[in-house]
Parts: structure tokens; C-alpha cells; sequence
């Protein structure tokens, strides 16, 4: 009795020793950044939609549009079948309307195919909007306009809906832009992204507006410079036109960037979803 008490007491703390071993290690930085570089990265398709109707603009003018499809739910299995693994939706007009406009069919998407991963933005401005979306089958919502406006909102929403929400800061010269990019805010885009960093947010997707729609290449640089003064990931977007800019940001890949969504160039079609995910893949995953 006696020996099995002591047994139990020594075994006890050996597994204390252990687990505490074990959580030091977590939490070291040198497994936080062998953590960060054996990622991969997502590459994710983005639906923009305007009128109903699925389309691209140029450095988010709305008057410089091209329409790709007038069936965006088509257009959503299109990219099902290639292969995605999350789609990135934005409901243009909801972004300069600052309320949703294209729901019906953000709804449709999200029902007709209930096993894709959607991030959505555009028009959410309050909590009954995002939430509804997520009763609606939509996995991310993407506060924009709002984190800038007014930055509590967004740790309010991260308590009434964890894991559900990322903040979209799109920047021009380093400046953060809101309502649909019409307006420059002033505000500094990594000061503000830092004050969401421990809110609890997925990430922050960050596009860099000069380069949106214009198949000029990506900021790799602007977006590393970003991710590395962040402890939360950073989501590549606008201007990602050839695999060479998808290696780009492969390169930076330790700075936490852990997606990149890609828009004109796979509408294009200079370049295939299937081939830049499998460069972005891990060896192991891609069969390399
Ligand atoms: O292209 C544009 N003019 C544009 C765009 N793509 N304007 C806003 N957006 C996107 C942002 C973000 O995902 O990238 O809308 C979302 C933000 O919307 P809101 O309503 O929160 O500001």
C-alpha cells in the first residue's frame, strides 16, 4: 500500500516533469519558428461580386470591372473541381454599401457546396450580420472597413464567434483603405494590425491595392514585412500573377505568411489553382 502510494506519487511528478518538458517546448521560439516554416500555404480562389455577377476590377475601382461569369455558384464549383480548398468571396457592393447586397447568392454558394471552407468580406458592420453568415454555412468572415472605425468590434466578434474571423486591412502606400478602397484612413497598416494580434483572430489578410486586379506581381516584401511584425498569420493578395510570385512569397514563408489568394490570374488563366497549390504544398503532401 505504502510502496503503491509512493509509486503513484513518483509517477505523478515524472508526468508533471514530462508535460512540463513538453510545454516548454511548445511554447520555445525555436519550435515556434520550425513550427511556422513546415507549413505550407493555402492558395485560395477569390469570387468578387458585383450586381450578382462574378468579376474582377482593377485596383478596386468599381467602374473598371470585367465580368467572368453571371453564375457564381457555377463559378464556385469550377473552382471545387480544381481542387480548392477554400474560397475567398467579397461582396463588392456590400463593401461600399457597408451593408450585405449580394447575400442570396453568398448563401447559395455556402448550401450548394457545404464542405468548401468560404472566407467571406464586404458589408459586415455589425454582429448579427457576421453571425448570420456563419448560421448560413459561411466558415470566415472578414472585417474590413469596421476593424479600422472602430477596432473593439473586432475583439467583440472574436468572443461572440471565435475562430471565425479574420481583419482585411488593404493598403495603399502603407496607408489602410476603407469602404470598398474609396476612402484612405491615414492609419498606418501595421500599427493598426497590431492591435488585433491578440483578440483572437485567424489572421489578417492583407492586399496591397496598387497591385489588385493589375497582374503585375505581388508585394512579397510589404506583405513579409508585415507578417514579421506580427505573432498572427498574414494572407497574401493582389497582384499574384505568375508561380514565380507564388515562390516569392514561398520564400517569406517564415514570416507567417500562410495563404495567398489569387483573383484575375486564374480567371486568365496564367495560372492553375491545382499547379500553385501543389508549389505550395509541402513535399510530402505534393507526392515530391
Ligand atoms: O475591390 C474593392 N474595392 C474592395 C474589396 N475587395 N473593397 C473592399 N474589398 C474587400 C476587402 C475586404 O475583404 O478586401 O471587402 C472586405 C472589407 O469589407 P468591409 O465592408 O468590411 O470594409
Amino acid at each position: 500500500m505504502f510502496f503503491h502510494g509512493l509509486d503513484s506519487i513518483l509517477n505523478n511528478r515524472a508526468e508533471a516533469t514530462l508535460l512540463q518538458i513538453y510545454k516548454d517546448t511548445l511554447e520555445s521560439p525555436i519550435y515556434e519558428e520550425q513550427e511556422k516554416q513546415r507549413k505550407n500555404m493555402l492558395i485560395i480562389p477569390a469570387i468578387d461580386l458585383k450586381d450578382g455577377q462574378c468579376v474582377r476590377l482593377r485596383q478596386g475601382r468599381m467602374e473598371d470591372d470585367t465580368v467572368f461569369s453571371d453564375d457564381p455558384v457555377n463559378m464556385a464549383g469550377r473552382w471545387v473541381d480544381a481542387g480548392a480548398r477554400r474560397l475567398h468571396i467579397v461582396d463588392l457592393n456590400g463593401a461600399f454599401e457597408g451593408r450585405p447586397v449580394n447575400e442570396q447568392v453568398i448563401r447559395d454558394i455556402a448550401s450548394v457546396y457545404p464542405d468548401l471552407p468560404i472566407q467571406l468580406g464586404g458589408g459586415i458592420r455589425d454582429a448579427a450580420t457576421a453571425e448570420a453568415y456563419i448560421e448560413a454555412g459561411v466558415d470566415y468572415v472578414i472585417i474590413g472597413t469596421m476593424a479600422v472605425r472602430e477596432p473593439k468590434f473586432v475583439k467583440a466578434l472574436c468572443r461572440a464567434i471565435p475562430g471565425h474571423v479574420y481583419v482585411g486591412l488593404d493598403a495603399k502606400n502603407g496607408m489602410v483603405a476603407v469602404d470598398g478602397w474609396a476612402k484612405d484612413s491615414g492609419i498606418d497598416i501595421t500599427e493598426l494590425a497590431r492591435q488585433f494580434e491578440d483578440e483572437g483572430i485567424e489572421g489578417i489578410i492583407y492586399t496591397d491595392i496598387s497591385r489588385d486586379g493589375m497582374m503585375q506581381g505581388v508585394n512579397a516584401e510589404a506583405t513579409a514585412r508585415l507578417a514579421e511584425a506580427l505573432t498572427v498569420p498574414v494572407v497574401a493578395s493582389g497582384g499574384i500573377t505568375t508561380l514565380a510570385d507564388i515562390e516569392r512569397l514561398l520564400e517569406h514563408e517564415a514570416t507567417g505568411i500562410n495563404a495567398a489568394i489569387i483573383g484575375r490570374a486564374l480567371y486568365e488563366g496564367s495560372l492553375d489553382l491545382a499547379e500553385c497549390q501543389q508549389l505550395a504544398d509541402p513535399p510530402d503532401r505534393a507526392g515530391k
